[in-house]
């Protein structure tokens, strides 16, 4: 068994955790400044991810049957208040807050601007603030707002324009966090003008490139048509091209999810599991693909929309297949370097190996199960992806199947498992609740095996994605009689749901335990990143030309994007109508 990482290790003798050498200090004694705003931002998330979690519980229990505490017209409120919580909330600050970790450790270096650390805290916050004020507004009626839109907050649903003006400020805020990641990085480059740039922030600005070009989609949307619109200043949209502008934004947004989880898995894993990373040069190439393939993917969403010609429609289903190169080249890397680590704490065999991997440590299992139920969530998006076979799945409950195998667990679950691993570096306190840490990954996959399992059998069976009365029975589909009296996937829907309300207390529960314990002044870290066997220096030196990524990624996006959105456009934007231009393809 390879040894649990020294953060979160309970014992040892005073000699060992003499006074640590700089190298080896907690990163909050390092870099007091960015460990500062890194702890805000994932106080935020976590706020979100109970807020989100209790919501989503309700829900579980409500749709399937079996516990209705709310009222059917609250239902999609509740659901929207889930959606934007989890994906747009917790997700923007635990990643604002990761990246921030990840450029100040590796270029070595405590966060510059703080007042620019703040502008984008509060503005995101703001933002969340002014969404949240909107979707709680459904539910009290002395709030004259509301926003029952859900998280793909497109047309013809109309939310209050505070629900828009705060999901505005979420993105702005977000840039502005990029833009101080790019400051960093150009302050970095001045003292060091022929270094590579080092992994984990060479993985964040590609990232926040594709987030840049894919975000240009949702702000038109929002403020040129949306804002406009709930404001009553213009009186109708053309909802096909303001989706259309949506999912320009909707598909790269998740991988602004994934690429996080990413960095964790290609950069902490390998080292939880005693090994170090097999190739720099392949984790590169992975990034940079996703840069210049994520966003001419959007179509994929609206296979079954009219207005839209086939050809276009199949250009990204192609697009879509290459995309799945970069996870591939993932699963080979990463289970690669994790073999090799294995193999160093003596693990032997054809797959004996494996249990020689640190499954009692809670950042290595959470990190490690999220990935193996991301295999099969990437599985599901491979099926989604199919232009014929997504007619047989599109709108039913197959989707959120597979989303939350997706942000749900490949992003949510590493995100946890990865805070035993920071938090002590972030707090300089020793991690409580070890047992109930190494439990609690396990119950999520549980948890999400029995839920997304039945969603997405449940789905295949047409049980639709949504539904005018959101109780299931109530609607006739108790899902008895679908495929042979199958009920039994509404029982492990409402089952899995509670479990991984569970999980997910026992996470907070571990969490406010090591926050609020005190600091460990023995506190011995290892938080060094192990240089990867096939080191940067032997990666092909294009891979940092991040200018010529960046023209690549806007080229592809103009190729496929150019025609049908003009094509849209033909017939004006502020109408619903049929482009009065015939697609070319
Ligand atoms: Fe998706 C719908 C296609 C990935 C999220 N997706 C959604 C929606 C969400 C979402 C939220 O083509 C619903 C939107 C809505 O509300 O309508 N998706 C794909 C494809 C992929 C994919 C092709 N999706 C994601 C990720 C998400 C996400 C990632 C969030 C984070 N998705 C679709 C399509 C739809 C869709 C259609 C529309 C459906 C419809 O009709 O509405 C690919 O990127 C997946 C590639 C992944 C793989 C897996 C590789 C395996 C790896 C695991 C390695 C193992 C490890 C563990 C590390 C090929 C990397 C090792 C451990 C050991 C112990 C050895
Ligand atoms: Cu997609």
């Amino acid at each position: 068994m390879a040894t649990i990482d020294d953060t979160t290790t309970e014992t040892g003798t005073d000699e060992e955790y003499a006074t640590p050498p700089e190298d080896r200090q907690a990163f909050v004694h390092r870099y007091p400044s960015s460990a500062r705003i890194v702890r805000w931002c994932f106080a935020v998330a976590f706020a979100a991810l109970a807020g989100g979690g209790l919501f989503g519980v309700i829900q579980a229990l409500h749709r399937t049957g079996y516990v209705q505490i709310i009222s059917n017209a609250d239902y999609y409120t509740i659901l929207t208040g889930h959606g934007v919580l989890m994906v747009l909330v917790f997700t923007t600050f635990f990643i604002a807050g990761l990246f921030l970790w990840a450029v100040t450790d590796s270029f070595e270096m405590d966060l510059p601007r703080p007042q620019l650390s703040m502008a984008w805290f509060g503005l995101i916050l703001f933002g969340t603030v002014l969404a949240a004020v909107a979707i709680i507004g459904g539910l009290i009626q002395e709030i004259p707002a509301s926003a029952d839109v859900l998280f793909t907050f497109y047309a013809p649903m109309q939310a209050h324009v505070i629900f828009y003006i705060g999901a505005a400020l979420i993105i702005v805020g977000s840039w502005v966090a990029g833009a101080n990641y790019f400051l960093m990085y150009r302050d970095w480059r001045q003292e060091n003008p022929n270094e590579r740039i080092p992994l984990r922030s060479f993985m964040v600005l590609v990232t926040f490139l594709m987030w840049y070009l894919c975000t240009i989609g949702v702000a038109v949307e929002v403020v040129v048509f949306l804002i406009p619109w709930s404001l009553g200043i213009i009186s109708q949209v053309d909802p096909l091209f303001t989706r259309t502008l949506f999912w320009f934004f909707g598909h790269p947004v998740v991988y602004f999810w994934l690429m996080p989880a990413y960095l964790v898995w290609y950069t902490i894993m390998p080292k939880l599991a005693g090994g170090r990373l097999f190739s720099d040069g392949l984790a590169r190439i992975v990034f940079v693909l996703f840069l210049v393939l994520s966003t001419p993917t959007g179509f994929h969403h609206q296979y079954v929309d009219p207005g839209i010609a086939e050809g276009f429609k199949f250009v990204a289903m192609t697009n879509t297949m290459f995309l799945l190169l970069p996870s591939l080249l993932t699963a080979f890397t990463v289970v690669a370097s994790l073999e090799h680590g294995a193999r160093q704490s003596g693990g032997t065999g054809l797959f004996g190996w494996l249990k020689a991997l640190p499954w009692d440590n809670p950042a290595f299992s959470g990190c490690a199960l999220a990935g193996l139920m991301f295999a099969a969530g990437g599985f599901s998006g491979m099926i989604n992806a199919g232009m014929s076979i997504n007619y047989l799945i599109h709108n039913t409950l197959w989707v959120p199947g597979h989303f939350h195998l997706t942000v749900g667990t490949a992003f949510a679950l590493t995100a946890m498992a990865i805070t035993y691993w920071l938090l002590p570096q972030l707090t300089g306190k020793r991690l409580q609740k070890y047992t109930m840490a190494s439990i609690q990954p396990y119950l999520w996959f549980v948890g999400m095996v029995l839920m997304s399992n039945a969603m997405h059998r449940a789905g295949l069976a047409g049980i639709p994605r949504r539904t005018a009365d959101p109780t299931y029975p109530n609607q006739g589909i108790g899902f008895e009689g679908v495929v042979g009296g199958v009920s039994e996937m509404r029982l492990q829907i409402a089952i899995g749901g509670t479990i991984l309300f569970i999980s997910l207390l026992m996470f907070l529960y571990v969490v406010g335990a090591t926050w609020l314990s005190a600091r460990s002044e023995r506190l011995r870290v290892n938080g060094a990143i192990p240089t990867p066997l096939s080191p940067a220096e032997s990666s092909p030196q294009v891979l940092d030309n991040l200018k010529l990524w960046a023209v690549i990624a806007v080229l592809l996006v103009v190729l496929t994007y150019g025609l049908p959105l003009g094509a849209m456009a033909a017939d004006g934007v502020l109408s619903p109508g049929v482009p009065a231009v015939p697609m070319l393809l």
